[in-house]
């Protein structure tokens, strides 16, 4: 088998890709570890970037979103029982939409479905051969059978634990990593939001969020220990901790109900440099990860997404590979603006375990400079609506 792209990974980035790429008449192939319905079950993030929307309507697939996602014009943050509003739309002109990444994969696929891409689930074993010379290929197994495909260029999209970024040589590749002390409990609910916008609440309990997927669907989470499992939290354990981190005034009318998802994810900052090695070029996950407090995971994927696309397109139109050539650069170049973001509204906040009266007093002094401050509101607001491609 032989493609210009090969695409490993089916999450959003490799699907955004593999769309983009198909709608100019670039052949790819995407191949997929788990099933389309495994990805679609997966729950994670909500608000997408004026640029990841736009890059959906380049992609000829916002129909649904467009329709289906909310605008918010901007998000309220709280210290316990106090509430200010950041206005986005005020300081940027711009706002956020609110659409699930579960939906926006979904629409992925079908569009990839409709148009006849090859998106090849459940492969084993995926390989990537001679990305340093002209002619790569990866190899993987399906149904206990090894397939080749020589390829151009591949993209590997395949998140943080894909093997993508391991091929390349630990001598090439720098890390560089944040733990954090604590971890995000989520829960989703049938249940109408407990409000229009959401809801950032710093506490003496820990961190809370209310968010939403639509009219019916809430999406809350509370701060939580590293060593919780879900198990260890009733749906009644849950709502009663939530309500104590949130203003009272919403934990007066916030409608509870039974939960239809609960996880853990572990809070981290990470970033691969480079993005590139020979003719394999890192996007999303697999280069990098963020607290996910700023909601930037998803929209710094789609930022890489479009460095990538509109650098393979100046290469197969005109015959100019100074885009791949720039590729880490430039893509690297927003992603640690995107984790000094992600990084600071989590110190923001968050309860860290280590702190003292000292540090408490410099948290709210920091929050309540975000309050008063115009020039700060601009700033967070021009960081959450993403800064410019
Ligand atoms: P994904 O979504 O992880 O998709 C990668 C795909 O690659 C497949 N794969 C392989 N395929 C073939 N061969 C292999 N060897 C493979 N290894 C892996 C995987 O099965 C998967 O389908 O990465 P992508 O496309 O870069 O998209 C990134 C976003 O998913 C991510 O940034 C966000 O979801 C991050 N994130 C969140 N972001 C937010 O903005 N808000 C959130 O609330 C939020 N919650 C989350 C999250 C990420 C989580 N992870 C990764 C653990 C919650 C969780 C639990
Ligand atoms: C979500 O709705 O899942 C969500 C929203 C905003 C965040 C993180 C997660 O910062």
């Amino acid at each position: 088998m032989r493609t210009q792209v090969c695409i490993i990974g089916g999450g959003p980035s490799g699907l955004l890709l593999g769309k983009l790429l198909r709608n100019q008449g670039i052949d790819v192939q995407i191949l997929e570890r788990k099933t389309r319905d495994y990805v679609l079950g997966r729950i994670r993030a909500g608000v997408l970037e004026v640029g990841f929307v736009e890059l959906m309507r380049l992609a000829g697939i916002a129909e649904r979103m467009d329709k289906e996602g909310f605008t918010h014009a901007g998000t309220s943050i709280s210290l316990n029982d106090e509430i200010f509003h950041v206005d986005f739309v005020e300081h940027t002109g711009t706002p956020v939409v609110v659409y699930g990444q579960t939906e926006l994969t979904r629409d992925l696929y079908d569009a990839l479905e409709a148009d006849g891409a090859d998106i090849h689930f459940n492969v084993d074993d995926v390989v990537i051969h001679d990305a340093k010379s002209d002619s790569p290929s990866v190899t993987y197994t399906k149904d206990g059978v090894t397939q080749r495909i020589g390829c151009d260029y591949i993209a590997g999209c395949d998140g943080f634990h894909g093997v993508s970024r391991q091929t390349i040589p630990t001598t090439v590749r720098r890390e560089y990593e944040k733990l954090y002390p604590f971890g995000w409990l989520g829960v989703l609910s049938e249940t109408p939001p407990v409000h229009h916008e959401l809801i950032y609440s710093c506490s003496d309990r820990g961190f809370a969020l209310c968010s939403m997927r639509n009219a019916n669907l809430s999406r809350y989470y509370i701060q939580c220990s590293l060593s919780d499992s879900p198990d260890d939290w009733s749906d009644a354990a849950f709502w009663q901790e939530l309500k104590r981190r949130i203003p009272e005034q919403f934990a007066d009318t916030i409608v509870t109900g039974p939960s239809i998802e609960k996880s853990i994810a572990p809070l981290r900052s990470f970033v691969c440099e480079p993005m590139q090695w020979g003719r394999l070029f890192l996007c999303g996950d697999a280069a990098h990860i963020v607290p996910p407090t700023g909601a930037k995971g998803l929209n710094t994927a789609a930022s890489d997404i479009h460095y990538l696309y509109y650098a393979l397109l100046q290469h197969f139109k005109d015959k100019d590979s100074s885009g791949l050539e720039a590729y880490s650069a430039k893509a690297l170049a927003r992603i640690w603006k995107a984790e000094r973001f992600s990084w600071s509204t989590t110190m923001m906040l968050h309860r860290f375990p280590e702190m003292n009266d000292f540090d408490l007093k410099m948290q709210v002094a920091d929050i309540h400079f975000l309050r008063d401050n115009a020039a700060a509101q601009k700033v967070f607001a021009q960081n959450y609506v993403g800064v410019p491609y």
